[in-house]
């Protein structure tokens, strides 16, 4: 048994709107009743998707959750709704469990009843297979023993059976029996390595079909051009039908593209590259001379969010040109009037895997809660958590994890829109979990009387 063949392919599966952060976290209302929806996809696909749903009113008495396809016709035939369990210690809390049976840009119907009647609301969850997991070495231990055991079992019993089968008790076995038996042995024994072969050769074959459908993202590489424009090349590795030019504009960007001075974070810019052809171009406000991380967030026309990550260096400091439209700079403990973004928490740890709700408060010079806050591209705010070591990218809004142009298409009636009005909250919450322990970032945005301010917070999770 080679190394290959001792490795289960297991698909492991991701919601991949971001990077490594494949849970979903969504806030909204499900008709009359406000829902805070968790759902983390299945490790394999087919697989179970867990579901979590806390209701803030205590009217609700059921939940139905069904899994269908996003977009297409598959989306209009939904099976049998599953109930939610409701928890005996909180009443307004119910979990589940659904199967996806396969990848793609899925939807989560959530029916709730209550005394106020019923009310739907329905969940975007990507679920794509993502990596291969590896046999563990003990189980493949375990196997390879047991298959050994069986193969000699195999033979040694042919021999027997031939050499001693036909003999009455105690009677010993002629030469002749034994002879055959040696030539029988010989021939189940290659029989047996035989099949071992045809095994090996069919679990190659598998595991190679199933490679073909593994997540592989679009690739993302940038470069600067004279006029200190950066151009995005995106390359479209072969995955499933997934294309690179079917993009859906989100508050009306096709790209929300996030860069990160790296090492510490110093400095962040949220900015909105245009589609040129098959490239995505921004010209560069003015940026010091360094490194560089980028997250492009874009949607597909089928709901599926991606997160394009590249780097870029740059050798001497950029001239750049004024900023424009949405986009944004922030410089971590620096504002352009004295305001500036507070996070509001207690002492208590953050720990991993939790599902909570980041308050963040935007006040003035003085320290009072601005009373001018406005909507930034249709938000009370924008978080972007990152990892320090790269690996986890989330940009959420007071809303969740998931993309607006997303949570739209699946929820075409009832598209939700704030509309600039005064007297708009100072604050900012948003539904997030971190997946992993370890050393993040969080990059919180909020507009007041025309200024974007940045706050950016370091933090441990546990
Ligand atoms: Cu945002």
């Amino acid at each position: 048994m080679n190394r290959r063949s001792a490795t289960l392919f297991l698909l492991a599966a991701t919601a991949f709107a971001h990077v490594g952060s494949p849970d979903i976290f969504l806030e909204g209302s499900a008709g009359p009743y406000p829902v805070f929806v968790t759902i983390r996809p299945p490790m394999v696909i087919p697989g179970v998707a867990e579901i979590e749903i806390r209701c803030s009113s205590p009217e609700v008495s059921q939940i139905r959750v069904t899994p269908t396809p996003l977009t297409g016709a598959g989306a209009k035939f939904a099976p049998t709704p599953d109930l939610m369990q409701r928890s005996n210690l909180d009443p307004q809390f119910f979990t589940g469990s659904l199967w996806m049976m396969a990848p793609g840009s899925w939807q989560v119907r959530v029916e709730a009843d209550g005394a106020k009647g019923s009310g739907q609301l329905s969940v975007p969850v990507p679920a794509v297979a993502t990596q291969t997991k590896p046999m563990q070495t003990a189980m493949a231990a375990i196997l390879l023993v047991m298959t050994l055991v069986l193969a000699l079992g195999v033979v040694s019993i042919v021999g027997a059976s031939v050499r001693e089968g036909s003999l009455a008790g105690g009677e010993p076995a002629t030469g002749r029996s034994r002879n055959r038996a040696r030539i029988l042995m010989g021939a189940t024994a290659a029989l047996v390595v035989f099949i071992l072969w045809a095994g090996d050769r069919w679990w190659i074959a598998e595991a190679s079909s199933y490679s073909a459908n593994l997540y592989k993202p679009l690739g993302m590489t940038a470069a600067i051009e004279p006029g200190d424009k950066l151009v995005l090349t995106i390359e479209n590795s072969k995955w499933l039908r997934r294309r690179n030019d079917d993009f859906l504009p989100d508050h009306g960007h096709l790209m929300h593209l996030y860069v990160i001075a790296e090492p510490d974070a110093n400095r962040a810019w949220h900015l909105h590259p245009d589609l040129s052809g098959s490239t995505f171009v921004e010209n560069l406000p003015p940026m010091p001379a360094g490194r560089y991380k980028l997250y492009g967030d874009v949607v597909h026309a089928d709901g599926l969010a991606e997160t394009m990550v590249a780097e870029l260096n740059l050798p001497h400091d950029l001239a750049g040109t004024a900023l424009r439209g949405d986009d944004a700079a922030g410089v971590r403990g620096e504002s352009p009037d004295g305001a500036h973004i507070e996070w509001v928490r207690d002492a208590s740890p953050i720990k991993s895997r939790q599902a909570s709700i980041f308050k963040f408060r935007l006040v003035d010079k003085n320290g009072k809660p601005v009373e001018d806050e406005e909507l930034y591209m249709g938000m009370l705010g924008h978080a972007a958590f990152v990892k320090n070591d790269g690996s986890v990218f989330a940009h959420v809004h007071p809303s969740g994890s998931v993309p607006m142009a997303a949570l739209a298409l699946a929820n075409p009636s009832q598209a939700e829109h704030m509309h600039m009005q005064p007297g708009l909250p100072p604050e900012a919450d948003f539904p997030y979990g971190f997946p992993s322990p370890g050393n993040y970032r969080v990059i919180v945005q909020m507009k007041h009387a025309g200024i974007v301010e940045t706050g950016i917070f370091d933090t441990v999770v546990e």
